[in-house]
This record gives C-alpha cells, structure tokens and sequence, in this order.
C-alpha cells in the first residue's frame, strides 16, 4: 500500500515545472487519490481546476508548501480540493491562483444544505406530520417527508379534493384560496341550476344533510381539509400537504348511508361530468376523503352492498376514497368495519400514528388497513379563522388524500395519457405507488397492508421516475416451482416512432424456456392442460409470440428480448400504431413436477 504514493511522488518530480506534461507520464501510473477529508485545522478548502493531465504531485510542487492538494474531486476536470491558509480572504485567494499558468480557475468551497423547500407558514414547524424534527418530544423523521417533496412540485389548482365531512368553514383564510367553486353557480342565480348539472346552487360542493348548496361549518371537516390543502407559503397559519389544490365540500359524514351515498354521487356526477365536457364543466375529482363508518360491520356480508358499488364506480371515473378507520385498537381483519374493511380496490384504508411512529389508538389490520398516516396532535385549520390541534385516524387520512392529488400534480406524459385512457387504472397506480413506498415501521409489519406509514417523497419520486412508457402490471402472476411468482417488466418509451421497447422477464425457474406474447386485447382466464398461472392476453384479440424460444439465466431466471414494435408477429405482421395499448406477458416452462406451462403476470402499454 505505501508503494503508490512513493511512485507517484517519483514520476510528479519528473514533470516539468510549468504544467506542461506530458501524456506518456500520466499513462504510466493512476493519479494519486487521496481520501476525502474536511479542510484540516488553520486552513479553507479552494476548489481548483487545473490544467488536463496535472496531476497531485506536480500541482503540490508548483503550489509550494503553504498550499496542501487535497483530493481530486472530479476527474474529468481535474478539479482537486486545495487547502489554503485560513487567514487570507477566500475570494483573494482564488484570485490569486487564477494567476498561476497551471490553473484553470479556482473557487471557494461554499457550503451547501441538502435542498428542502420549507414554506413560510408561521405554524409549519409545529407540524411534525409533515417535517419532524424531534420537537415536543417526537422522533426525528417520523414524517411523511413533506419538504423534499415540495422540491418536486408543490400540488395543482387543476385536481379536486372532494372533502366528505360535516361540512366546513370554507372561507378560512387559509383554505379560501384551494377553493373549489362552479363558477357558473358563483355567478349565477340563487334558486336556478345555472350549469344544468341537477344540482341547485352548488357552489363550493353539496349539503347531502339537506340536499342543497348551503355548506354548514364543522370543525372536523374544516381541521381535515386544511391538513389535504391549507394553502402553503402564504405567511399564515399552516401548511396543507398540497399547497394548491382545489378542495370541493361535500357534507353528508354521518346519520345513515343514504346520506353518504348521496355526498358520493355528488361527487361522482361531476367528475363525470368533467370527464364529459372535457374538463368545461364539473370538477377533476382524483380523490374522496371520508372519516366516518359502521364500526364492526362486515362490509363483505351482503348487508353493505352499496358501498363497494360507490367505491367501484367512484374508482372507474379516477376517484380514490381515502378512508379513516376505527379509533379503537382493534384488528379490523377480525372485527370488520365499513368502509375500511369493504372489499373495493379503490379505497385507501388508513389508520394513525404518533410523532414517534407508534400506533396508539386506532384500529389495524394486515389484509384490510392499507397504511398508516400522523394522526396524533396534528394542527390545522377550525372554525372561525383559527387553528388548533386535533387526533384521529380523521386526521391520518387527510395526509394520504392529500398525496393522491399530490401524485397526480407531478404526472409525467406517460401516466396523463394512461390517465386520460383509463383513469381507474391511473387510480390503482397511484395507490400502489403509495403503498410501495411507505417507510416501513416493523409494527405495522403485520398490522397493515403496506407495513408502514406514508412516505410522500418516496410516492412522488416514484410517480417522477416513470419513465417515457408508464407501463401497468395486470393479471398477476401464480407462484411457479421456485416459490416465486414470474414478473415481466417493460423499459423504454412508449413513443412507437423511437421504438426501444425492452421486455424482461424475471423470478422464472433458472434455465428455463421463456418466449414472449403480445396481444391488443388482456384475458384473465386459466389455461388449460394442467397448467400454472394464467393467460392474461388475447381477450377475443390476435396473440403474436414475440420471440423465438430463450433460456432464462441468472438463480432467479432471467430473460430480456428487444421488441421491434414495427413488426408484432401476428399474421401478417404488425406495425404498433400510436394511441394503441398492447399487452404482454412472457411464457415459460416451469417443471412442477413434470413441464408444464407458466406464466409471469401481464404488462400493458399504452403507446402515443
Ligand atoms: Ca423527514
Ligand atoms: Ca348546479
Ligand atoms: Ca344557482
Ligand atoms: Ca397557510
């Protein structure tokens, strides 16, 4: 290990003098690369970029001794960290050695923060949920990570939180500003269904109470819309997970089911509606949250049956319903409850913990409570332009309603096509994101469906790092002889003119046949013969084999083919057109005992 340095120490004393080196010198040995280090005591660290090809120790020499080479930074520049004397001014400094020939130029080592956008709001350090720092006696980080999400975007006036609750004080001066409004009510006449939606002077959203526009106030309602959408950065009060967003007021959380029922279709009408227009009329509801329920019911039994339809039907139109559960330590798997245990793949099932990432007094369940949100002293907006603070699963729920918006604000073109084309799909793709990326706490490992609580940063990064193609796993797949289930992954970009589709298929047994399938059409039906998994395209459409037979490599059996969208084998060939979805899904050979057929799940892209 000591001989390197005595090396390179040897070879810099041959160099010339002016920094004039030549190549053959550098060829001979690596550049000296010493370790990272803070600027030693009585010095300042400069960042120097100097001449190609100079390397430690000749730059050592011809900075002489009241300088110190530090590391190389980064390479391809030749930028070495240099300390100097800590006594002279650090711009007089780089000024100096930009005099020197072997210097490209020199700069100051700032010092940088990691990048959170904090906003402004006076109260926002109280709120751990969403930055916790250790204060009152929580743990540091046990928070959704809400300003390094903010570095991505901050939410959009273009989506609607569909508040369904008591009702609210909907002109708080810090939710006034994320109101939703009908314009054509606004401005219309009071009495006349202006915008002909059969809805008579709904404003600002709908009193399923007593069927008409007049919102009441609540202070649960007003407390849950500010913690999904207080206006942020504005210098008052708190901070909403979305600091722009459009928050729509649906009273109607409590009495019997016609009455939420009622609060639902509202909500549902106008999104169809927008969906009809095309965004002229109605709202762009993504979301629903709603805090109340039958407590031990058995959504499942056959006694609840509307709520699964509303859920399912919401769900299709693009809603997902974000769902406090109960506010009892119960397993919820065991005892039931409505809506939180009913069955709709739409809901999002929420339960609360404190600022030290415990769950204290609210109910779980491992294959019915999705994940777990602050819900412990949150602070938010009440009635009458104040604040206070308030628990519950109530106030878990609205962090997660808050990042479904939040997600759809930060859609990349790949995910707002597919939301256009199918925005249940885009639905159950933001819900997956969120429940993929909790941060895991070992308590809810088997106490909730996801094993954690939210994480917004890691949703929103996820939602960002969709590439160009946005592909949507369907189907599922059987577990095959190895224990796993085979998977297929798309890469690439969806846009058919650069035609880089790459499919991988994985978890297969090792050296195993594989070949690939693709079809316009998705079929979930068993296939025949004794076989595993399921066939999951075709659905009435031509099946094309993508490839010739390949053998899966790698303990987890691999396999990844390059697909030539201009010619999908499917009699005569094919050339993939844009605004087309096409469906794959790799075959293979499993031996179980004997060969039979397998399958990994099935994987849809929407190509534009
Ligand atoms: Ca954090
Ligand atoms: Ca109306
Ligand atoms: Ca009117
Ligand atoms: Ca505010």
């Amino acid at each position: 290990m000591n001989r390197l340095p005595a090396l390179l120490f040897a070879l810099g004393c041959a160099l010339p003098i002016q920094g004039q080196v030549s190549v053959q010198a550098q060829a001979q040995a690596p550049p000296s690369e010493a370790p990272y280090t803070a600027a030693p005591a009585g010095t300042q660290g400069v960042i120097v970029r100097f001449q190609a090809n100079l390397e430690a120790p000749a730059i050592q020499r011809l900075l002489g001794p009241s300088f110190q080479v530090g590391p190389r930074l980064y390479k391809a520049l030749n930028l070495y960290l240099v300390f100097a004397p800590a006594d002279e001014p650090s711009e007089a400094l780089c000024a100096q050695l930009e005099l020197r020939p072997e210097v490209i130029y020199a700069q100051q080592d700032h010092p940088i923060v990691e990048r959170q956008t904090s906003p402004n709001d006076p109260s926002f350090s109280q709120m751990y949920g969403l930055s916790n720092t250790g204060q009152s006696g929580g743990t540091a980080d046990a928070d959704i990570d809400a300003p390094e999400a903010w570095d991505l975007g901050t939410g959009s006036q273009d989506f609607v939180i569909a508040i369904v609750d008591g009702g609210a004080q909907t002109d708080h001066p810090d939710l006034l500003p994320n109101r939703w409004s009908n314009a054509a009510e606004v401005s219309g006449v009071n009495g006349v269904d202006d915008d002909g939606n059969g809805y008579v002077d709904d404003k600002y959203g709908w009193d399923a109470y007593s069927n008409d526009g007049t919102i009441p106030s609540s202070s649960h309602g007003t407390h849950v819309a500010g913690t999904a959408g207080a206006r942020g950065n504005n210098s008052l009060g708190v901070v909403g997970v979305n600091w722009n967003t459009r928050l729509m007021y649906v009273a109607g959380s409590s009495g019997t089911t016609s009455t939420v029922l009622l609060a639902y279709g509202y909500v549902r009408d106008q999104k169809a509606l927008w969906l009809s227009s095309g965004g002229t009329q109605g709202a762009n509801v993504v979301v629903t949250n709603s805090s109340f329920g039958v407590d031990n019911a058995n959504c499942q039994s056959g006694s609840y049956p509307a709520w699964n339809d509303a859920y399912d039907d919401m769900g299709s139109v693009g809603i997902l319903s974000c769902a406090a559960t109960a506010n009892n330590t119960t397993n919820i798997d065991v005892v039931g409850d409505v809506p939180t245990a009913c069955s709709s793949p739409y809901i999002l099932s929420v339960t609360a913990t404190n600022r030290n990432d415990a769950r204290t007094f609210s109910a779980y369940g491992q294959t019915t409570i999705d994940l777990a949100a602050p819900g412990d002293s949150i602070l938010s907006t009440l009635p009458t332009n104040t604040y206070g603070t308030l628990s519950g699963t109530s106030m878990a729920t609205p962090h997660v309603t808050g990042a479904v918006a939040f997600l759809h604000s930060l859609a990349p073109p790949a995910f707002q096509a597919l939301r256009a084309q199918n925005p249940g799909q885009a639905a159950l793709d933001i819900k997956a994101m969120l429940l993929d990326n909790v941060d895991p706490i070992a308590s809810l490992a088997t106490q909730t469906v996801s094993g954690g609580r939210l994480n917004l940063f890691a949703a929103a990064q996820a939602m960002l790092s969709l590439d160009g193609l946005g592909a949507v796993n369907f189907c599922g797949a059987f577990t095959n002889s190895t224990g796993l289930p085979g998977a297929i992954e798309a890469s690439g970009d969806a846009d058919v003119t650069l035609n880089n589709l790459s499919l991988r298929a994985t978890q297969l047994p090792a050296f195993q046949f594989c070949y690939f399938l693709a079809s316009q059409g998705q079929d979930l039906v068993a296939f025949a013969g004794g076989s595993q998994g399921i066939l999951c395209v075709g659905g009435g459409q031509p099946i094309g084999r993508l490839s010739a037979q390949v053998q899966s490599s790698g303990a987890l059996g691999e396999v990844q083919i390059q697909v030539d969208l201009t010619h999908i084998p499917i009699n005569p060939d094919y050339a993939v057109m844009a605004g087309e979805t096409w469906n794959f899904q790799g075959w293979y050979r499993d031996v179980n005992p004997a060969n039979t057929s397998n399958f990994t799940d099935g994987v849809s892209v929407l190509f534009h």
